[in-house]
């Protein structure tokens, strides 16, 4: 098994844990003297560095909240000197103020380390030309990917977002054999190469995509993967873990978070305390060796499950699954509980729905009511009312038994909902909650 880095990322477990302990213990006693947010925050808590004795002592640590970088805004948390910041990224949210991180030279190297170490177990290296498609600029994802492309010896293509038919002939004129970018932009992709006339499984060299920065499900995955003749991998991180972190390997069963920049744990949601291994949960994410902006016991708010067993793969850093979804992109459609990856799987399951969707709720008086636009796929679409009616009774019915709530479907034309660069929007609440 080809890897960046051998040595750490085999390194028994138990060696990676002393080695987690002693760069935990090293941050906290930094922060402890030298950040008075995290000085307060410590005493309030009651806890001194000298109470961290063991690694699962991290549990005695308070949380940190995506408030507190809002709260102070724009710089107040970071722990590194202007002088000694080499880059800024901000990121946008949908409410409120901007988050803005800050990097050092070393946080740098690490985050590109840790790309270069996922892009790798993912099949990449020297040789291959990487696409990539996610934005340039203050989003983490174009300059992350970048770097990390780079650092493995590929030929990096920066196209950015936008543009797509140039970037269907530039993938094409320059031989790309990979693709860095969201789920939903490659599905848009896929869609203008086939108007072109082009398909990008026979005519591209195109056979990994590195997908990403919004939830998608296995389901998708699978059709992507037929579809465009390609093995699709997913990346996850946020801006403030430095942004684009953790990738699959080839094994396809979540992504490995490198154990010697990441401290991992995943907490039930409304207690806060540990879940059993195996359990889905909130996931808390301490970085280990961040210097302008340390992160503690950051409660990320994606709900994942922890993996610990060992992988087929030979890295001995332990795994997180897919994102299920957001603690707060739960709907609560007439007492019920929604999320929109169960909608997107069961969509995902009916041959006769395109890869596109829309979720809109409403209230009606006083019930919640969950409309589910549809586009139909282009083999089944029909302009016979009674095979539309089938399908669109079919879809209803998956939906009820999938979510144990009625919802109304209504399909649509190919190609007719919405198409995003970025991350796509696909739920709309019109409820005032
Ligand atoms: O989206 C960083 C990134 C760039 C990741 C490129 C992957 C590829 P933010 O804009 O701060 O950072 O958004 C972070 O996006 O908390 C998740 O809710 C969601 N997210 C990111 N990756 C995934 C994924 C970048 N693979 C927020 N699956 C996170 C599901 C994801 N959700």
């Amino acid at each position: 098994m080809v890897m960046w880095d051998q040595q750490i990322e085999t390194m028994p477990a138990q060696d990676l844990r002393k080695l987690q302990y002693r760069l935990l213990k090293t941050q906290v006693y930094r922060l402890y003297s030298f950040s008075p947010f995290y000085h307060e925050r410590m005493k309030q808590a009651n806890v001194h560095p000298d109470d961290i004795t063991s690694l699962a002592d991290v549990k005695k640590l308070p949380f940190m909240y995506k408030a507190d970088l809002r709260d102070n805004y724009p710089d107040r948390l970071f722990t590194a000197s202007r002088d000694d910041l080499v880059r800024y990224h901000v990121s946008s949210g949908t409410t409120g103020k901007p988050t803005v991180v800050g990097y050092t030279k070393n946080d740098l190297d690490n985050w590109t380390t840790s790309l270069a170490r996922g892009l790798v177990s993912c099949g990449l290296g020297r040789g291959d030309v990487i696409q990539v498609s996610y934005g340039y600029g203050l989003f983490t994802g174009g300059l992350g990917l970048h770097y990390g492309a780079e650092r493995i010896g590929a030929t990096v293509l920066p196209t950015s977002v936008g543009n797509t038919e140039r970037q269907i002939e530039l993938m094409q004129d320059l031989h790309a054999t990979a693709i860095c970018c969201t789920p939903s932009y490659l599905l848009h992709m896929g869609e203008v190469a086939e108007k072109m006339g082009v398909s990008i499984k026979n005519d591209t060299d195109l056979a990994i995509g590195v997908l990403g920065a919004e939830p998608w499900t296995d389901l998708m995955r699978f059709r992507i993967q037929e579809w465009l003749g390609i093995r699709a991998y997913d990346v996850y991180g946020t801006s403030e873990l430095s942004g684009p972190m953790f990738t699959e390997c080839t094994e396809q069963k979540g992504f490995h978070v490198w154990s010697d920049l990441a401290l991992v744990e995943v907490l039930d949601k409304d207690t806060g305390e540990p879940i059993a291994q195996g359990e889905r949960g909130e996931l808390v994410i301490t970085m280990l060796q961040k210097e302008a902006l340390p992160m503690i016991r950051f409660r990320i708010g994606d709900v994942s499950i922890l993996d610990d067993d060992p992988c087929p793969c030979g890295r001995t850093h332990p795994r997180i699954r897919r994102i299920q979804g957001r603690v707060d992109d739960m709907l609560i459609i007439r007492g019920i509980n929604v999320f929109p990856s169960q909608v997107e799987h069961t969509l995902m399951s009916i041959s006769e729905v395109g890869q596109h969707f829309q979720i809109v709720v409403d209230r009606q008086g006083a019930l919640d009511d969950m409309l589910v636009r549809v586009e139909i796929s282009q083999n089944a679409f029909s302009d016979k009312i009674n095979d539309l009616m089938k399908i669109r009774a079919k879809v209803e019915h998956k939906l009820r038994n999938a979510l144990n709530v009625g919802v109304n479907v209504e399909l649509v034309e190919p190609g007719s909902l919405p198409r995003f660069e970025g991350k796509s929007k696909k739920v709309i609440d019109r409820r005032n909650l």
